[in-house]
């Protein structure tokens, strides 16, 4: 099957303690995605209200927006020939609890600290992958990328 593509944050509460790092970024190499792109940034809350504009007006969009802009990210560009489920799956459920008793070994599981401060996002579907590539990599061309692993993968 050909490469798909994912977007994958390493957030700011993880980030912030290198073996937390360290940890998710092995869980990364160890399930043989490969990394197109990876790059650290810093958001401040214009960013993170963009990103997160799906979930204006919840209970916990104001403290995600100060949270997502209190300390730099890791993000990546994941290829993988399932990559938007697999790393959906690694990271476990967005609620520490539910992650804690139903998701043992799961990133969030393991590592996440609260409902918030849940050490990584991933894209959900084909299309927020696009979406969200585009937020973090404008540079980077999905179409050129994908017809060039078309190819590669016909020859
Ligand atoms: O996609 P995912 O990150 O697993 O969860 P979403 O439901 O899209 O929520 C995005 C983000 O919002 C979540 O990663 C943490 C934060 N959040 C929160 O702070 N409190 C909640 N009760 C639910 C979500
Ligand atoms: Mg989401």
């Amino acid at each position: 099957r050909p490469l798909q593509l994912t977007l994958a944050l390493i957030k700011p509460d993880a980030l912030a303690h290198p073996i937390i790092f360290e940890a998710v970024h092995k869980k990364i190499l160890e399930n043989n995605f490969l990394i197109v792109r990876s790059k650290e940034l810093y958001w401040g809350s214009t960013d993170s209200q963009k990103f997160y504009c799906e979930h204006s007006g919840r209970f916990f969009y104001q403290r995600l927006v100060e949270f997502m802009s209190s300390g730099p990210m890791q993000a990546y560009i994941l290829a993988h020939e399932d990559a938007v489920q697999l790393w959906r799956s690694l990271m476990g459920p967005t609620k520490v609890f539910r992650a804690r008793l139903m998701a043992p070994g799961t990133v969030r599981g393991d590592l996440g600290l609260t409902d918030t401060r849940n050490t990584t996002h991933g894209s959900d579907s084909k299309e927020s992958a696009c979406r969200e590539i585009a937020f973090f990599f404008p540079e980077f061309s999905l179409n050129y990328w994908y017809q060039e692993q078309e190819i590669l993968y016909r020859t």
